[in-house]
C-alpha cells in the first residue's frame, strides 16, 4: 500500500468542512426524494455494489462521477432519484463464513455497515431511506413472489439438464459465469459437467424481443455483445433416414428391421434430424456427427463400437462446452456403426459421435460438409473421410483448391482442398441445383425440402434458458414444495417469505446446506397437508439485481414488489451507469425480467433502462486495479488527506469517463492545487477591484470567458464529459486570475498558480486594460462555484456560504449561458489560395464579404501567393473561410 505524503497543503481543512456539510445535509434531509415533487422526474441509477467489505477505487470511479451527473440533473430542475443499495447475496459471504466461522448474514451486514459509512464520505446525494439490501427477507420475499408469478405463467420450470459444475465452489454455474477458457468466474477452478435437476427461467421465449435494441439508447458495443450472445441463426431442420450399419450383426443392439429404436417406449426411430444454416451444401454431406450426450447415441451404437463410444462419451463428459467449441482444439470422434441416408442424394453416410457437436444447440446432430465447413474439414482430414466440393468458388477469388490429388469419393471432381471454402459460389455436383449461385440455391433447396416434407426452415438461438438453481445457502430459497402425492407445489403467497434458517451448516457438500437442515427441509404439502420436502436450491443472485430498479421506488412497500403508483412515477430508469462487464448477464436478465413482468401485467413499459453509460477502468501501473494484481490504491487514504472533493474531481479529470485512466498521485496533488486556487479566488474581496476604474473591454472579456465556460460545462456534463468540464473550469480560473492581477495591479504570482491541475489547459488570459470591477467578478465567482458544485459538492457549499449566499448551493439552478455574452468579438478567418491554407486572420464577428475580401487581399502572406496571377474567383463561407482561386 502506498503512503500518501501531504505534498500539497490545502488552504482549507477538508476533514472539517466536508463532515460539517454532510451532517447539515443529512439533518436537513436536503437530498430526500419525494414522489409528490412537481418537477419532472429523472431516475439515474448506478450499479449497486457487492458488500465485499471495502469501498475501493473502482467503486469511487463508478459512483463519484455518476453522483456528479445526477447532481447536475438536479440543478437543471429535475426531481432526481439517485439511489444506492447492496447486492448482498452470493458466494463470497458463504465462503467467508466457512473460513472464519461467522454467519453470512453477520458478515454481510457488518460489511454493509462499513461500506455505507465509506460511501457517505463521498458526499453523494443518495437518499439512504431508499436503500435496498437484497439479502433481507423484506427484499427476497419478492424474489420468491416473482418466481411464483413466473412459475404460474410457465416462465419458470424444472428440468434435468447437464450443467456447468464448479468442483471448488460446489455449485452449478450459468454459462455466463464460465470464463472463455472454461474456468469458474469466481474461483478460477476448471469447470466440469454434471447432470442435475434444476430450475430455469425461460429467457429464450424473449430471444427475439431481446434482440431489439431500438427502444433504448445503449452503447453499440453492449447491444452487439447481447446480439452475439443471443446468437440468432436462420437455417433448416432436415431429416436423414436411418439405416442399419454393417459389420457383425448384434441383435438387440440397435433395433429391428434396419431401423433404430427411439428413446421412448420401444418406438422405432427412422430418422435423424439435423440443423444446418447451409442447406445449399446438402449435396456435399459425407458424414453425420451426433453429440455424445444425445439420447439416441446408445441406440445408434453397434455392439462392436460400444466400448469405444462409451469411453469417448466419458472423456467428453469431463469437458466444458467452451472447450468443446474451441476452434483451436482438435476435432475428435468415433463411429457409431450406423448410417444415415441423405434424402436428396440417396447417399449413405456414416454417423459418428463427436464432441464438437453440442447437445444443447439445434438438434444436437450435424450434417457434416467438410468441403464447406472448417470444423467438418478438420474432422474429415483426421479420420480420412471424403471431402466433396459442391460449391465452386467464384472465378475471381483466389481458389482454395490446391493440388489435384484424387479423392476417394466416386463421381465427384478430382480436386482436393487445403481448407474449407465457406463463401458464396456456384453450385456443382448438386443435381437439379447445379449452376445456380449458392445463396439463391439456399432458398430454393429450403423450399424444395419443405415441399417434400423432409424438413422445415427454423430460427435457432445460441442463448439457453437461464439456469437459476444454486446449491448454496446464501441466496433466496426457491419457494417450491415437493409432495409425494401432489408433486411439485408452489408455496402459497400467504406463506412467503420462505425464510433462510439462521442455523444452517455451511459444509460444502455439493448439496445446498439447506438440504442438511431438517427443520427447513421438512414441511407440509400446501395442498394436502401431508409431510413434504422443500426445494433446497437457492436462486442465482442475478435474480436479485434483475428488478432492484423497481424496488428503489418504494423500498418499504409491503403489499408487493413495488408500489404501482411509485413505479408509474419513476420507471423506467432514465439513465443507468456501470461496468461493461455486465453486458450479457445482468443487463440481459434485467431486460428479460422487465418484459416478463410486463406480460404478467405488473408494469407497462418495455425496457428497464432507457440510457446506459459504461465507465472505463481505473488503472494503476497500466493495469486494472485489482487485489489479485496487488496494485490497489485505497481511496480512504487520499480522502483523509485531501478530502472527498479532490478525489472526486481527480477521478473525473484523469480521462474521459468511458475510457478510464491511470491513477497518479502527482495528479491528485495537481487537483488539490487547483482546488486551492478556487478556494483562494472565491476568498478574495471583490471590493479591491473597485479601486481602479472599470474597463469595459476587460469586463467583456471576463463575461465572455465565464459564459463560454457555462456553455461548455453544461454541454459536457450532460454527456458525462467530466474531464473537459473541469478543464473548462480551470481555464476560467486562469482568466479570472489574470483579470484580478490586472484589475488590482497585483502582478505577484499567487501560490498554487500554474499548478499541475491546470496543466495542458490553454490560458485565455485577460488582455484587456484595467479592472473588471466587483460586479463582473462576483458574477464569475458565483458561476464558477455553481458549475463546480456537482463535482466538488462540499467545497462549493462552503464557499457559497462564505461569499454571502443563502444555503444551499445544491438548490441553485444550473446557470444558463447568455449567447450574446459568450459570443466572440473576433473570429478567426481561414484564408486559402487555390484550396491551400495560406493565412489565418482575426476579423470582427459579422464581417461582410466585401470586408473579408479586402482584409484577405491586404495580407502580405496572401499577396505573396497572388503575385503575377489573376484572381479568377472569390469564395466566402461566412464567418469561417475565404478561398481565392487564381490562374
Ligand atoms: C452443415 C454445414 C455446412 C454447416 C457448411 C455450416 C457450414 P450457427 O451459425 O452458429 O448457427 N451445427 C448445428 N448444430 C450444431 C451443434 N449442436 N453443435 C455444433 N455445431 C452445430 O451454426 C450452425 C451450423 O453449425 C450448422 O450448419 C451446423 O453445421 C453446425 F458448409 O450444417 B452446418
Ligand atoms: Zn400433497
Amino acid at each position: 500500500m502506498t503512503t500518501t505524503s501531504r505534498s500539497t497543503e490545502l488552504r482549507y481543512s477538508p476533514a472539517e468542512i466536508e463532515a460539517k456539510w454532510r451532517e447539515r445535509w443529512a439533518k436537513d434531509r436536503l437530498y430526500a426524494v419525494r414522489d409528490d415533487d412537481p418537477r419532472p422526474k429523472w431516475y439515474e441509477m448506478t450499479m449497486f455494489p457487492y458488500p465485499s467489505g471495502d469501498i475501493h477505487m473502482g467503486h469511487w470511479y463508478a459512483m463519484a462521477p455518476s453522483d456528479a451527473h445526477a447532481r447536475f440533473r438536479r440543478m437543471q430542475g429535475y426531481n432526481v432519484l439517485h439511489p444506492m443499495g447492496f447486492d448482498a447475496f452470493g458466494l463470497p459471504a458463504e465462503n467467508a463464513a466457512i473460513k472464519r466461522g461467522v454467519h453470512p448474514f453477520t458478515w454481510t451486514m457488518a460489511n454493509i455497515e462499513k461500506m455505507r459509512g465509506q460511501l457517505k464520505t463521498m458526499g453523494t446525494i443518495y437518499d439512504w431511506d431508499r436503500e435496498v439490501v437484497t439479502c433481507t427477507p423484506e427484499y427476497y420475499r419478492w424474489n420468491q413472489w416473482l418466481f411464483l408469478q413466473f412459475y404460474k405463467a410457465g416462465l419458470a420450470y424444472r428440468a434435468f439438464a447437464p450443467a456447468n459444475w464448479c468442483p471448488s465452489c460446489n455449485t452449478v454455474l450459468a454459462n455466463e459465469q464460465v470464463t472463455d477458457d472454461g474456468k469458474c468466474e469466481r474461483c478460477g477452478t476448471v469447470v466440469t459437467r454434471r447432470e442435475l435437476n434444476q430450475w430455469f427461467f425461460r429467457i429464450t421465449k424473449y430471444a427475439e424481443e431481446l434482440l431489439d435494441h431500438s427502444k433504448i439508447e445503449w452503447p453499440e458495443k453492449i447491444n452487439l455483445m447481447q446480439t452475439n450472445w443471443i446468437g440468432r441463426s436462420t437455417g433448416v431442420r432436415i431429416d436423414f433416414d436411418l439405416e442399419k450399419g454393417y459389420g457383425p450383426d448384434s441383435p438387440g443392439s440397435y433395433g429391428v428391421q434396419s431401423k433404430v429404436q427411439g428413446t421412448g417406449d420401444g418406438e422405432i426411430q427412422t430418422k435423424l434430424t439435423t440443423f444446418t444454416t447451409r442447406i445449399d451444401t446438402i449435396y456435399g454431406v459425407t458424414f453425420v456427427v451426433i453429440a455424445p450426450e444425445h439420447p439416441l447415441v446408445p441406440k445408434l451404437t453397434t455392439a462392436e463400437n460400444r466400448a469405444a463410444v462409451e469411453a469417448y462419451i466419458e472423456q467428453a463428459r469431463r469437458q466444458t462446452e467452451v472447450d468443446r467449441m474451441s476452434t483451436e482444439k482438435e476435432k475428435t470422434g468415433v463411429p457409431t456403426g450406423s448410417f444415415a441416408v441423405n434424402k436428396l442424394t440417396g447417399e449413405r453416410v456414416p454417423i459418428l459421435v463427436g464432441d464438437y457437436v453440442l447437445l444443447t444447440y439445434g438438434t444436437g446432430v450435424v450434417m457434416a460438409v467438410p468441403a464447406h465447413d472448417q470444423r467438418d474439414f478438420q474432422f474429415a482430414k483426421k479420420y480420412g473421410l471424403p471431402v466433396k466440393v459442391v460449391i465452386a468458388p467464384p472465378e475471381a477469388s483466389p481458389s482454395p483448391v490446391a493440388n489435384a490429388t484424387s479423392s476417394p469419393v466416386e463421381g465427384e471432381e478430382k480436386i482436393e482442398l487445403t481448407e474449407a471454402f465457406t463463401g458464396v459460389g456456384t453450385m456443382v455436383a448438386s443435381g437439379q441445383f447445379n449452376g445456380l449461385k449458392s445463396d439463391v440455391a439456399k432458398e430454393q433447396i429450403a423450399e424444395y425440402v419443405e415441399s417434400k416434407g423432409w424438413g422445415k426452415r427454423t430460427v435457432q438461438y445460441r442463448m439457453r434458458d437461464w439456469l437459476i438453481s444454486r446449491q448454496r445457502y446464501w441466496g433466496t430459497p426457491i419457494p417450491i414444495i415437493y409432495c409425494p402425492d401432489c408433486g411439485e407445489q408452489p408455496v402459497p403467497d400467504r406463506d412467503l417469505p420462505v425464510v433462510l434458517p439462521q442455523d444452517a451448516e455451511f459444509r460444502p457438500t455439493g448439496e445446498s446446506p439447506l438440504a442438511l437442515h431438517q427443520g427447513f427441509v421438512n414441511t407440509k404439502c400446501p395442498k394436502c397437508g401431508k409431510a413434504a420436502r422443500r426445494e433446497t436450491d437457492t436462486m442465482d443472485t442475478f435474480v436479485d439485481s434483475s428488478w432492484y430498479q423497481m424496488r428503489y421506488t418504494s423500498p418499504h412497500f409491503a403489499g408487493g414488489p413495488f408500489d404501482p403508483k411509485a413505479i408509474k412515477k419513476w420507471n423506467p430508469v432514465d439513465q443507468y451507469t456501470g461496468g461493461a462487464e455486465h453486458a450479457v448477464m445482468h443487463l440481459l436478465y434485467a431486460r428479460f425480467f422487465n418484459k416478463a413482468m410486463r406480460d404478467l401485467g405488473l408494469i407497462d413499459f418495455d425496457e428497464p433502462f432507457v440510457r446506459l453509460f459504461n465507465q472505463g477502468h481505473i488503472l494503476s501501473k497500466g493495469e486494472k486495479m485489482s487485489k489479485s494484481r496487488g496494485n490497489v490504491v485505497a481511496p480512504d487514504e487520499f480522502v483523509n488527506v485531501y478530502g472527498a472533493d479532490v478525489v472526486r474531481c481527480y477521478l473525473m479529470f484523469l480521462g474521459p469517463w468511458d475510457m478510464g485512466g491511470e491513477w497518479n498521485e502527482g495528479g491528485v496533488n495537481g487537483m488539490a492545487r487547483w482546488m486551492n486556487r478556487v478556494w483562494e479566488i472565491a476568498s478574495r474581496d471583490p471590493a479591491e477591484l473597485d479601486a481602479a476604474p472599470v474597463d469595459e473591454t476587460a469586463v467583456r472579456e471576463l463575461q465572455r470567458s465565464t459564459h463560454k465556460t457555462v456553455r461548455h460545462v453544461t454541454d459536457d456534463l450532460a454527456k458525462f464529459k467530466f474531464n473537459t468540464s473541469l478543464a473548462a473550469l480551470m481555464s476560467l480560473t486562469n482568466t479570472m486570475n489574470a483579470a484580478w492581477e490586472k484589475g488590482t495591479g497585483d502582478g505577484v504570482r499567487r501560490t498554487g498558480e500554474g499548478g499541475e491541475g491546470a496543466k495542458g489547459v490553454r490560458s485565455a488570459g485577460a488582455s484587456g486594460g484595467g479592472s473588471v470591477g466587483s460586479a463582473a467578478w462576483r458574477d464569475s465567482v458565483e458561476k464558477l462555484l455553481v458549475l463546480l458544485a456537482p463535482m466538488a459538492p462540499h467545497m462549493a457549499e462552503e464557499m457559497w456560504e462564505r461569499t454571502g449566499h443563502a444555503y444551499s448551493i445544491h438548490n441553485q439552478p444550473q446557470p444558463v449561458s447568455d449567447a450574446a455574452l459568450a459570443a466572440d468579438d473576433v473570429i478567426t478567418l481561414v484564408v486559402q489560395v487555390n484550396g491551400k491554407v495560406r493565412d489565418r486572420l482575426d476579423v470582427p464577428v459579422g464581417v461582410t464579404e466585401a470586408e473579408a475580401r479586402k482584409i484577405a487581399l491586404e495580407s502580405t502572406r496572401i499577396q505573396a501567393h497572388l503575385e503575377g496571377k489573376q484572381v479568377a474567383k472569390f469564395i466566402y463561407v461566412p464567418g469561417k473561410l475565404v478561398n481565392i482561386v487564381v490562374r
